[in-house]
């Protein structure tokens, strides 16, 4: 099997918004081989020059694992190109099935050296927020097994940050939601990400430090999202809400 022939099929797809087959329709790939094509699809983002600015996790809730018809939490790579700015727009023309999901973001403070831990964790990031994160799979009618999710980069290719707050503001147990057009169309609660956002904050630096990726100053996590994916459409205006983080507001063009 070619893995870079895979690799550019998925690019591809991703930059002409263009869907494509599923993977293990015609190979069967196994965990390590789908990371594999994730990071070499990556190399090809980053020799077009978007730079790494974090990392997420997906499927650390069960809404989100129930709705995939998945069973394991997966990670992926979120770079430059990926966030949007207050007021800016998202052109549907660049996306091909987009989804919203309301999510927890994490700002390091410093360069990740060691697995997080409720101990150690203040030390090494200077703000909480609440995020849209949108989903994209490159595939088909958004159906995937989980490797083939995984070489997809986890459908990631957007997401947009709200207000940061302080380090220490309480991320459990918190009421989040996503509205549409100022009605809510997804309602959970943020313990149900890991029983604890942190929890995926501590996961996403051990599996950075196992898989050799340089998690740096500035860089973000998201956490996952605690309720399924919401379809999204020219002319909405897509919100995500949590208690204690506000609100953060993406407007997609008409
Ligand atoms: C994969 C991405 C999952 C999350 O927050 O659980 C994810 C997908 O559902 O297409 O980002
Ligand atoms: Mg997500």
């Amino acid at each position: 099997m070619n893995y870079n022939l895979l690799a550019e099929k998925l690019d591809k797809a991703a930059l002409y918004a263009e869907p494509t087959s599923q993977i293990s329709e015609t190979e069967n790939i196994n965990l390590d081989e789908s990371y594999a094509i994730q990071s070499i699809s990556m190399s090809k983002r980053y020799l077009r020059g978007e730079k790494l600015v974090g990392i997420k996790l997906g499927f650390t809730s069960k809404a989100k694992m129930e709705q995939m018809g998945v069973h394991d939490m997966i990670w992926g790579r979120l770079t430059d190109r990926m966030e949007y700015q207050a007021e800016e727009e998202l052109d549907m023309s660049q996306f091909i099935h987009p989804r919203a999901e309301p999510e927890i973001a994490f700002r390091l403070s410093k360069d990740i050296d060691v697995v997080l831990t409720p101990e150690n964790a203040m030390d090494y990031i200077d703000g909480v927020a609440v995020a849209i994160e949108v989903i994209d799979s490159r595939y088909e009618n958004f159906k995937f097994s989980l490797e083939d999710v995984i070489a997809d980069n986890c459908s990631s290719s957007g997401f947009i940050i709200g207000e940061w707050y302080p380090a220490k503001t309480v991320v459990n147990n918190l009421n989040m939601s996503l509205l549409i057009n100022g009605e809510t169309v997804q309602a959970g609660n943020s313990n149900a990400i890991l029983g604890n956002p942190m929890e995926s904050l501590y996961a996403a630096t051990r599996l950075a430090i196992e898989n050799g990726e340089n998690l740096l100053e500035g860089h973000i996590i998201l956490a996952g999202a605690a309720t399924p994916a919401h379809y999204i459409k020219a002319g909405q205006i897509v919100m995500a809400y949590a208690d204690g983080l506000g609100s953060v507001k993406l407007n997609i063009q008409a």
